[in-house]
């Protein structure tokens, strides 16, 4: 129907401000449009050390490359005279190069301009989605997109394919993603977690109540920053990969950083995990399993509303006392000063609740599929908006 084809090209622009999760979305976000939306894509990222991480087909030494179907571009300074796409998504605030903008604007159908947001469960998303942006100085027609968990946002991003895998990975699966890590699966009756946090984590009360608890525990900690604090509380030197200690209660595995397809392999392959920032945050959650969020710190303890929206939200229907172990759990570990309950009873509490917050996480991820996937939404989007 004309006015409600999906566009066929699309260009994603990405500004690396740290971490892996702007890049993260944008990459997962391409790949979909190029695969499921058939979309020709180009994504134009200006560091491209953490998609090779992410995704090791992808050679950051290369300024230009197909990776996965999608045309990946080295987005530096002197951007190059290219025609625009039909969509431009400014990912998170990031701007478009000066020269591309004039381009936009010298084509005779502007393209769609779409600023897309961090992804929050605060009340006021629903109303901002889908907003118009007018560009102070150019007629080229702006929308705001919201990422969201409810219903009137943009939804979050979710492969076709990811309910099948996640349903085809069996016992047989994970005894082979372990393997694949350079580890037996752990023996029945332990709870394994997967920690991916920021430093600034109460990791050391944490690994302390996990040591000295009656169960064992088994963490798996891909490579990153964090693990030093591991190598501090246990007083080890640098465990590479593939290896691990015990002490006490606890086994720690120290796990190379995988692509973002094993990543979810080993949320599966876990009993809780723990996530961060907004990526993982979400993949956790189709995971369907119990999940401890570490929040992104934002100035002014703004980054609090969020995960107390998204606590709202997440609870709602969860009976009170495991409720209340999800809140108690979630704000001490996001809490750096002083937290009202100290993060080893916090645990205590959460686990008392594993049988009923496993039920929970299963029937939030089906809930959370009835919104759609979050790119088929921004085509849909997008196609009641582009001009042909
Ligand atoms: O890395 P993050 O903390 O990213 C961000 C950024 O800090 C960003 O600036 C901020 O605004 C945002 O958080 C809220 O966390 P995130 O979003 O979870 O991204 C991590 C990505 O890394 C995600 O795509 C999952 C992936 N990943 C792997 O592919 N393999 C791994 O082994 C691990 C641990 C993660």
């Amino acid at each position: 129907m004309r006015g409600t084809k999906v566009p066929g090209t699309w260009d994603i622009f990405c500004r690396v401000v740290d971490n892996f999760g702007d890049i993260g979305v944008c990459w997962r976000l391409a790949r979909q449009l190029a695969g499921e939306q058939r979309g020709t894509v180009r994504l134009w990222v200006d560091d491209l050390a953490p998609l090779h991480a992410l995704w090791r087909e992808a050679d950051p030494g290369r300024a230009r490359q197909l990776v996965a179907g999608v045309e990946v571009h080295r987005w530096s300074a002197g951007f190059p005279a290219v025609q625009p796409a039909e969509v431009v998504i400014e990912a998170f605030g990031c701007g478009l190069p000066e020269d591309y903008v004039l381009a936009m604007v010298g084509c005779g159908r502007h393209p769609l301009w779409v600023v897309l947001e961090y992804l929050s469960a605060e009340r006021w998303v629903p109303e901002h989605h889908g907003l118009p942006s007018p560009h102070p100085r150019w007629p080229i027609p702006r929308y705001f997109f919201f990422p969201g968990f409810v219903a009137g946002t943009g939804g979050v991003l979710c492969e076709a394919d990811l309910a099948a895998r996640r349903a085809a990975f069996g016992a047989d699966e994970r005894r082979r993603a372990w393997a694949s890590l350079g580890f037996e699966p752990p023996v029945a009756g332990s709870t394994v977690v997967s920690m991916f946090a920021y430093d600034h984590a109460p990791l050391a009360g944490l690994l302390a109540a996990w040591e000295q608890g009656d169960e064992p525990v088994v963490v798996a900690v891909p490579q990153g920053k964090i693990v030093g604090s591991f190598f501090d509380y246990f007083d080890v030197g640098g465990v590479e990969p593939g290896h691990g200690f015990r002490r006490g209660s606890i086994e720690v595995r120290i796990l190379p950083f995988v692509e973002q397809p094993r990543y979810d392999e080993l949320l599966w392959s876990c009993d809780c995990n723990f996530v961060r920032g907004e990526d993982s945050f979400v993949r956790a959650q189709w995971a369907a399993l119990p999940l401890v969020w570490h929040i992104y710190p934002q100035a002014e303890r703004a980054h609090w509303h969020k995960l107390e929206a998204f606590l709202d939200l997440y609870c709602a229907g969860l009976p009170q006392p495991a409720a209340a172990a999800v809140r108690a759990m979630w704000r001490s570990w996001n809490s750096s000063d002083d937290p009202a309950v100290s993060i080893g009873a916090a645990w205590r509490g959460f686990q008392a609740h594993r049988a009923t917050l496993a039920g929970h996480a299963q029937a939030w991820a089906a809930r959370l599929a009835e919104l759609g996937d979050m790119a088929g939404r921004l085509a849909q989007f997008c196609a009641e908006r582009v001009k042909y």
